[in-house]
């Protein structure tokens, strides 16, 4: 092995959520949307460039599988759209459950597209590492950065920061509902959803104005309006998702417990609010001062089988070994 860098990138959750894609090919979400970067959901990831025919996977130990197979594809793409001949080995580890709706695929395709440019010299700006990561997972794109960061639905959608952590430092509590891998992927969902939802031309035509809610409440620092829009944007996606043949639904019983309690403590003028991914978890973002308050009461609920604690951060880091 020629040159081995190191990448640490973290998982994001959006507060205006992607959910479908645009017509054709590399991977092109149909909306914007708008995440934070989560400091302690990791992905520890090392690329080699190799002296072999082909290349060397391995995520979480399993050198077979949907994951390795999808990367894989992607490192074919990359070779081709980058005139490489180089091979490569990939080590990537997440420290959470993978394809359970935590973004294993965002903070793991952000880290590949980071190490490839780095060890493979590419010499890509930000923007483009984050058009590259898209490829592999359109939630990627926006785990190239930390803090607040758009996805800007162009016709060779990108991501960029918004706004550093420090900006406004919330907290993230994630309730943890199940632990199994999801039973529809985010891409067929997505597929299904756009093709048989009656929500989703309304899904697509609200969208632009709740990106420009939450870009104006982070930029206030409006917690009440980013409250809301992220929870009605949240709503609006599984509404969609809900009402496509046949139904994707991805809650338990568990995800309601959490949406009543948050709603309940918020109606009392506790600062949380949930959103919810392609799975059953309940990631709550609240001011780091109420975050002890929201975790005792959501752990106390039935069938949270455990908590993550975390903040907003998820700046990625790139290394090197010689
Ligand atoms: C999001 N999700 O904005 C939305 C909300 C899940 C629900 O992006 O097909 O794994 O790899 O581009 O990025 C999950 O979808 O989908 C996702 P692909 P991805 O975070």
């Amino acid at each position: 092995m020629t040159r081995t860098v190191q990448v640490r990138a973290c998982a994001n959750v959006a507060l205006v959520k992607y959910w479908g894609k645009s017509a054709g090919d590399g991977n092109r979400p149909a909306t914007g949307s708008l995440s934070i970067g989560l400091e302690d959901l990791v992905t520890r990831t090392e690329v080699g460039i190799i002296d072999a025919a082909e290349d060397d996977v391995a995520i979480n130990g399993q050198t077979s599988g949907d994951a390795v197979a999808r990367v894989r594809l992607f490192l074919e793409e990359v070779r081709r759209t980058h005139h490489l001949d180089d091979h490569f080995r990939v080590r990537s580890v997440n420290d959470f459950p993978t394809g359970a709706g935590l973004a294993s695929s965002a903070s793991g395709f952000a880290a590949l597209a980071l190490g490839l440019n780095r060890v493979a010299a590419l010499g890509l700006i930000p923007e483009d590492i984050a058009r590259l990561a898209r490829r592999g997972s359109g939630s990627a794109a926006r785990s190239v950065y930390g803090g607040f960061v758009e996805l800007v639905n162009d016709t060779d959608p990108f991501a960029r920061q918004l706004a550093p952590a420090a900006h406004w430092p919330l907290a993230v509590v994630v309730a943890v509902t199940s632990e199994q891998a999801k039973s529809v992927s985010s891409s067929e969902g997505m597929k299904r959803t756009a093709l048989t939802s009656s929500f989703y031309d309304t899904w697509l035509a609200t969208h632009p104005a709740d990106m420009d809610t939450a870009r104006s409440a982070i930029a206030a620092r409006d917690f009440a309006a980013l409250a809301e829009v992220s929870e009605q944007s949240c709503l609006k996606m599984h509404a969609t998702m809900m009402t496509s043949h046949p139904a994707i639904l991805y809650w338990n019983g568990a995800t309601m417990e959490v949406i009543q309690a948050i709603s309940a403590m918020r109606r009392v003028g506790i600062p949380a609010f949930f959103t919810i991914d392609a799975g059953p978890q309940v990631k709550i973002v609240c001011s780091p001062e109420s975050a002890d308050q929201v975790a005792g009461e959501v752990a106390g609920i039935a069938g949270v089988s455990r908590l993550i604690r975390t903040r907003l951060g998820g700046e990625p880091q790139v290394s090197e070994t010689p």
